[in-house]
């Protein structure tokens, strides 16, 4: 274990930047919002500065409305694409006028990771003491979040692109995306000359992508056009669980800290609404699992996905109800010849397992599903994710995501020496 351990901090290490990490060279050369999250908490166990300062130089990109991006392009590499040349993030007023970056954004983790970088810290007062100096920032994003993503006020939060789901190309998204009248657009492709083009997106596809963003660009970002007029606008269950747990640890924290009681109280009030609104809405009960809500076409998106069984995470099922998700989890992704957990429904015909996130194991909804069902006390199947994913990671190495069949003996794909697969394996072995 030790070596695997002393690999990950490798792996980190390497791919540490001047005050952020790449997610993993060649293919992701900036920073991107999640993953700087998952990292800081691998940093926690070894650099504490690291740590922090992953996090500060994510929220030094913060715009001026709170929207954090999903990618800051610290450098002018064109060696990926969409780059910043495409997304023109200055088209909005409030944008960052310190970096280029995105327009779009990606799940909220920030709020949780400060809770466990205090967890992990082995200087508390220290790190409380960062905490105070950025928790702040990270509210004015969930402001952003409650005042601009929900048009109907119902404590849940859209997002307007897949790549804001941090789930690319689910098969969730299967039917809106085809539905779009795309354009055929002309574009250079960098992501297919690093990675084996079975294991990523299609063309067709990021025609799609790129046709969402140019109604969004045409508009300057404006978040009131896009409620209006995107053609993508999902609640996403993985999005808002990452949300609601972080409202729950930056009350936590804010009480710890003794922060502003207003914020305390507009955290606790956001959250009550946000928790209801979930198990009313997103619950299905014939799937018995959590789903997607397409709020463009309002209808159900009647699938499971990993996204499924995040919510265990935020505390967000009661007992009886959570008894029934991993009921579901383990009849159709627990099977014994498969590593939990698939990022897609096996039983499904649109299942691939090596196509990116339409059915790999990706490590950080691992990670998320794990601490959900510790916190219900499902021992022995959090033991199993545990170990699945070590094992996924001592046979294969540090890859970007690994094929769920057993039976694949050469089962990890994607990018290599991945950022948040080696800082959450260190956090579990922790
Ligand atoms: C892309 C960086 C990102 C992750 C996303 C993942 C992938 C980027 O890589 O998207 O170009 O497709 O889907 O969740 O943050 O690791």
């Amino acid at each position: 274990m030790n070596e695997l351990k002393n690999k990950a901090i490798e792996i980190l290490n390497a791919n540490w930047r001047d005050g952020f990490s790449i997610p993993c060279e060649k293919l992701y050369p900036f920073q991107w919002n999640w993953d700087s999250g998952f990292i800081a908490i691998g940093f926690a166990h070894f650099d504490m500065p690291k740590a922090e300062e992953e996090i500060s130089t994510l929220l030094d990109a913060q715009w001026g409305n709170g929207f954090i991006p999903h990618i800051v392009f610290h450098t002018e590499t064109d060696t990926y694409f969409p780059g910043p040349d495409y997304f023109c993030s200055e088209l909005h007023p409030d944008a960052s006028k310190k970096y280029k970056t995105s327009g779009i954004t990606q799940p909220p983790v920030l709020g949780f990771v400060l809770a466990e970088i205090l967890r992990i810290s082995t200087d508390k007062k220290a790190t409380l003491k960062f905490i105070e100096g950025v928790i702040d920032k990270v509210y004015d994003n969930h402001t952003y979040f409650y005042t601009k993503r929900d048009p109907q006020n119902e404590g849940l939060v859209y997002i307007y692109h897949n790549w804001e789901s941090g789930t690319d190309n689910s098969p969730m998204w299967d039917d809106i995306i085809h539905n779009m009248d795309s354009p055929d657009y002309e574009f250079e492709r960098r992501d297919t000359t690093h990675v084996d083009a079975s294991q990523r997106p299609s063309k067709r596809e990021y025609d799609h992508y790129l046709h969402i963003l140019e109604i969004a660009k045409e508009h300057n970002y404006s978040d009131e056009k896009i409620a209006e007029l995107s053609p993508f606008l999902v609640q996403d269950p993985l999005f808002n669980s990452m949300l609601i747990k972080s409202n729950e640890s930056l009350i936590e924290l804010y009480t710890l800290i003794g922060g502003s009681q207003n914020k305390i109280k507009q955290l606790e009030t956001w959250q009550e609404k946000a928790i209801k609104s979930f198990n009313n809405k997103l619950f299905d009960e014939e799937l018995g699992a959590y789903i997607h809500y397409d709020l463009r076409n309002e209808r159900k998106i009647k699938h499971i996905s990993s996204s499924s069984f995040t919510p265990l995470f935020a505390n967000i099922p009661g007992k009886e109800r959570a008894e029934k998700l991993v009921q579901t989890l383990m009849s159709r992704f627990g099977n014994e010849n498969q590593y939990l957990c698939a990022s897609f429904d096996p039983e499904s015909e649109l299942y691939k397992p090596k196509k990116y996130w339409r059915g790999p194991v990706w490590i950080n909804l691992n990670w998320i599903l794990y601490n959900g069902l510790v916190q219900y006390g499902f021992e022995d199947i959090s033991k199993r994710v545990k170990d699945d994913t070590v094992e996924l990671i001592e046979e294969n190495g540090f890859y970007e995501y690994f094929d769920a069949r057993k039976e694949v003996s050469k089962g990890g794909y994607g990018g290599i020496n991945f950022s948040w697969t080696a800082s959450l394996l260190l956090d579990l072995l922790n």
